[in-house]
């Protein structure tokens, strides 16, 4: 992509209505526009990277064996009366009647209507375990939306039900969450601490939240310093392996790691005090186990192999999708802007011409995106007729983890400068050189 013919309105100025770094970068980057209290435009740049994340939340589910479809954003009232949540749901859910006066609210969440699906279609514990999610728009009528993407009114989640025979089976799907969400956050760069948490209006004896530590979270957490070093890596999990996947469980519940709501101070105080912590973080992700609480309700049963019809067990687990962009911002970032992980960032790469309309120059950096792109890896090239100062503002801005810098003075001895956003280091090497290097670095992502 060419930034001269790219739309990328990044603004010079701090907005005043930006509390926090995240929501500050968003702006500025260009990322996202305010179209009412809560509710966001997603411009090209953050639009990227929104789909970056989305493609990695799918990737993660369907390799734990979950399967994606796509439910609507309206839902019928009565569905919501029947697991008798659309009273109990208060003044966060928008309700709307249309022209046949029909009650219609738009869905802050999808237990009834997945529940609905199940009903209709399956009754056999031959067809489970199954577990069906999707990527779909929400909307709260939050009281004090803020923070940008943070808390928003519409906001983009995945939200996954499992169906199981039996609770053993459930907890096992239960389970297979927490290890498909270590793994999700973990390609996105972040470290997501799985705390015992209280489970709201969703219901249920077993919860999870996913907390990412940020001074600017909403959540005050207790923790045990220990559970930040835990990592999954690459290790190979067999999602069907119950033993192997509740033994990853184990390894990263066991520390102490709880969310104010279910704090309990006497076992918070028999850890090391230096290991002791007190926080903020940011939940980017929710798992229940909530058994029949909803099938008992709207008649969602199967017949076990014994023959007994059964109210089917089922959970329900949720990844804030477009609030991990500001959760990812606020972990990765420095005074200049953004420092995206490989992982999730807009365009892998950066390249700034200093030139503009030296032929050699010119010539270097449209041989440098052609050979990127053949790769498969599409970068951006700041083709603007602009100061070098302002180029390397923009690109520090909006960071892009690397950055190819060409100038006729490298040229003249045949070498670009491949420099690391995080670290600021830069290296002379051959054009054909960089691209190899920016390659060999995105073949791990
Ligand atoms: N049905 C369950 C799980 S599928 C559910 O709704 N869970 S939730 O309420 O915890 O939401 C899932 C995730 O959505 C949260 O962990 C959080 O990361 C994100 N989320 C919730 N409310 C908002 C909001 N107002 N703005 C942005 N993200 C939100």
């Amino acid at each position: 992509m060419r930034l001269s013919r790219y739309f990328l309105p990044v603004l010079k100025e701090n907005p005043a209505e930006a509390q926090i770094v995240s929501h500050r970068y968003m702006l500025r980057a260009g990322m996202i526009k305010q179209q009412a209290a809560g509710i966001y435009s997603w411009l090209p740049l953050g639009y990227r990277v929104l789909k970056r994340i989305e493609q990695i939340v799918h990737e993660e589910q369907v390799r734990a064996g979950h399967i994606p479809l796509l439910m609507p954003t309206l839902q019928p009232a009565d569905l919501w009366r029947e697991s008798g949540r659309y009273d109990d749901y208060g003044q966060e859910m928008l309700r709307i009647k249309d022209r046949q006066d029909r009650e219609m609210l738009y869905g802050p969440t999808n237990e009834e209507m997945i529940t609905d699906i199940f009903r209709s279609h399956v009754n056999s514990y031959k067809d489970l375990p199954m577990t069906l999610y999707h990527i779909q728009w929400k909307f709260r009528d939050e009281m004090r939306p803020r923070f940008g993407v943070m808390r928003g009114r519409e906001f983009l989640m995945k939200d996954g039900y499992n169906f199981d025979v039996d609770r053993e089976s459930a907890l096992h799907a239960y389970n297979r969450h927490m290890v498909s969400y270590l793994r999700t956050y973990e390609r996105m760069g972040l470290t997501a601490i799985p705390m015992r948490a209280d489970s709201g209006p969703i219901g249920g004896d077993d919860t999870h939240e996913f907390l990412v530590l940020a001074s600017t979270g909403e959540s005050e957490v207790f923790f045990d310093s220990a559970v930040t070093e835990l990592k999954l890596g690459n290790r190979d999990v067999d999602y069907d392996n119950r033993e192997q996947v509740a033994a990853v469980c184990k390894e990263f519940t066991t520390l102490y790691a709880r969310t104010d709501e279910t704090h309990d101070a006497a076992l918070f105080d028999a850890i090391p005090e230096e290991r002791r912590k007190v926080a903020r973080g940011i939940e980017v992700g929710q798992i229940f186990y909530f058994g029949t609480k909803y099938s008992e309700a709207m008649g969602a049963t199967v017949v076990t192999k014994e023959g007994n019809k059964v109210p089917v067990e089922m959970g329900s687990h949720g990844i804030g999708v477009s609030r991990l962009l500001g959760a990812i911002i606020e972990a990765s970032h420095d005074d200049k802007g953004i420092i995206w992980p490989e992982g999730v960032t807009p365009f892998p790469v950066g390249i700034v011409n200093l030139k503009q309309g030296d032929g050699a120059a010119d010539a270097a950096c449209a041989g440098l995106e052609k050979a990127l792109l053949a790769k498969g890896l599409e970068p951006l090239y700041d083709d603007r007729d602009e100061r070098a100062g302002a180029k390397f503002a923009t690109m520090d801005l909006i960071g892009l983890p690397w950055r190819i810098t060409v100038g006729p003075r490298g040229l003249a001895n045949g070498v670009v400068e491949l420099t690391s956003r995080r670290t600021g280091e830069s290296e002379e090497m051959s054009p054909e050189a960089a691209v190899d290097r920016i390659a060999q670095i995105y073949a791990g992502v």
